[in-house]
């Protein structure tokens, strides 16, 4: 077939995307209350807020908005994470970032899959954090081998999806039907089972060890566990839930409330209990859950490292962890120590806090041809020739995936592993480096600059 006939990846992941969200509809019906919400929110903010609005239509956020959403999977071996690896390549989806979540209690590490170019993640800025099972980090060496055993004998993916994996991989892209075909076979891999694989015994000591080991384990498949709406307004959302019937939890993670956003903030509401066939009888399991999160600014390593500066010594002021008991102390705390990184996207920008996109502006395309124009960023910017807007963060933060974990594991989900960050093992499972974010982010600034810089008939700036 002649390579124009292919459909590209980010149309095939702009349909899986939509597909994943209509079967999660149907799976958790809350996930489709939570969708009303945080459209209405939305709508509201746009409104309302009219210099939000105005940003996001410089950056063309607001067309990707509405189907904007991100989902979790956990797998249980290094052929699941490979082939899930193939799997996401054929929608356009890299793996991003390297995730150590053992510090904080829970025996996986993980990556993000996504699109790396900003045209793409116009296109659809789907995401999927995928996080590996290590039984490595199992001490009880029968119950490892069980574990194995168990996994080693499940196949997560059907025939025809390995096939269409493999046709494109060998012709270089799909063709329309196959696909729509292709997007309903991978489906089924993060479908919910009712069947276990494992007795009603072999579950109670895989969940005896962890919650999330019975979790992989015990399922035919890596069962999507949470499908995540982008809000513009979190802190409306958190207010609004329990009126909708939704019980958030207690503390919304990542930074506090701003002007204009930083990073990543999330919140979820607890899993749903869910019936079970073991192979033997019948029991429950909680796996899935709804989350929520607000997007904001991409940090520079030096914005970034402020940011994790901040967030400790709010979590050290704290003196525990945020639950319940200390919300609004948490919250309080949290405002406070962040009034040190300024909410002021022209101090972010001077001094290299994030990252940012810019923009040509009437003027400046007009002032073309004047031989006395600023040729300098900064004053292009000062004469109002150059426009820019933060860079939204498309990745995860590791101190809030955790306490996402947490908050659906429960407190017998806490355990300690001490800090096991291995990512040469990640890779080697993946059998792929993890791209760098960070670099990624700066391309795309440079890409920025110099289609600014020719829109207004400039070497460079
Ligand atoms: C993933 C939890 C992390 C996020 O948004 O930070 C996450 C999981 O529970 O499998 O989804
Ligand atoms: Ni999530």
């Amino acid at each position: 077939m002649p390579a124009h006939d292919f459909v590209s990846p980010d149309s095939i992941r702009a349909q899986f995307s939509a597909a994943m969200s209509l079967m999660y509809k149907q799976e958790v019906p809350l996930y489709g209350t939570l969708l009303e919400l945080v459209s209405e929110i939305n709508q509201q903010v746009m409104a309302e807020q009219p210099q939000v609005a105005q940003a996001l239509r410089w950056t063309g956020e607001v067309e990707r908005l509405d189907q904007e959403r991100h989902g979790a999977i956990r797998v249980g071996s290094a052929e699941e994470l490979a082939t899930i690896a193939r799997l996401f390549a054929v929608m356009g989806m890299q793996p991003v970032g390297y995730y150590d979540l053992s510090s904080a209690g829970v025996p996986v590490h993980s990556t993000a899959f996504r699109a790396v170019h900003e045209q793409s993640l116009h296109v659809s800025p789907f995401r999927v954090f995928t996080s590996l099972l290590r039984l490595e980090l199992i001490d009880n060496p029968q119950l490892r081998a069980m574990a194995q055993g168990i996994l080693a004998k499940r196949q997560i993916f059907t025939r025809r999806a390995l096939e269409l994996i493999a046709q494109c991989e060998r012709d270089g892209g799909l063709s329309a039907a196959d696909a729509n075909e292709f997007v309903q076979e991978a489906l089924h891999t993060f479908r919910w089972h009712q069947e276990a694989t494992v007795t009603a015994e072999q579950y109670q000591q895989l969940h005896d060890q962890h919650r999330l080991i019975a979790d992989v384990v015990a399922f035919k498949g890596p069962h999507i566990n949470h499908l995540t709406p982008r809000t513009l307004d979190i802190d409306a959302i958190q207010l609004g839930m329990p009126a909708k019937g939704i019980p958030p939890k207690a503390v919304v993670e990542g930074p506090p409330t701003r002007r204009h956003p930083i990073l990543l903030r999330q919140t979820s509401f607890k899993a749903l209990q869910e019936k079970v066939a073991f192979s033997d009888h019948q029991g429950s399991h909680t796996a899935r859950f709804g989350e929520i999160e607000q997007r904001g600014a991409a940090l520079t390593p030096k914005g970034r490292l402020l940011y994790d500066k901040l967030l400790d010594a709010t979590r050290a002021a704290l003196g525990g962890v945020p639950a319940e008991a200390n919300a609004e102390r948490y919250r309080a705390l949290l405002q406070e120590t962040f009034a040190q990184f300024p909410d002021d996207l022209a101090q972010m920008r001077e001094q290299g806090l994030a990252y940012f996109r810019y923009f040509a502006t009437d003027k400046g395309l007009a002032a073309r041809g004047q031989a006395d124009r600023p040729t300098t960023l900064q004053g292009l910017i000062e004469a109002g020739h150059v426009h820019f807007e933060a860079l939204v963060y498309e990745d995860f933060l590791p101190v809030s995936a955790a306490g996402i974990f947490q908050s659906n594991l429960g407190d017998e989900g806490q355990a300690d592993y001490g800090s096991n960050a291995n990512r040469e093992a990640f890779e080697a499972a993946l059998g792929l480096q993890v791209q760098d974010e960070l670099a990624l982010y700066a391309q795309s600034e440079q890409r920025s600059l110099q289609a600014c810089a020719q829109a207004l008939g400039l070497s460079s700036m």
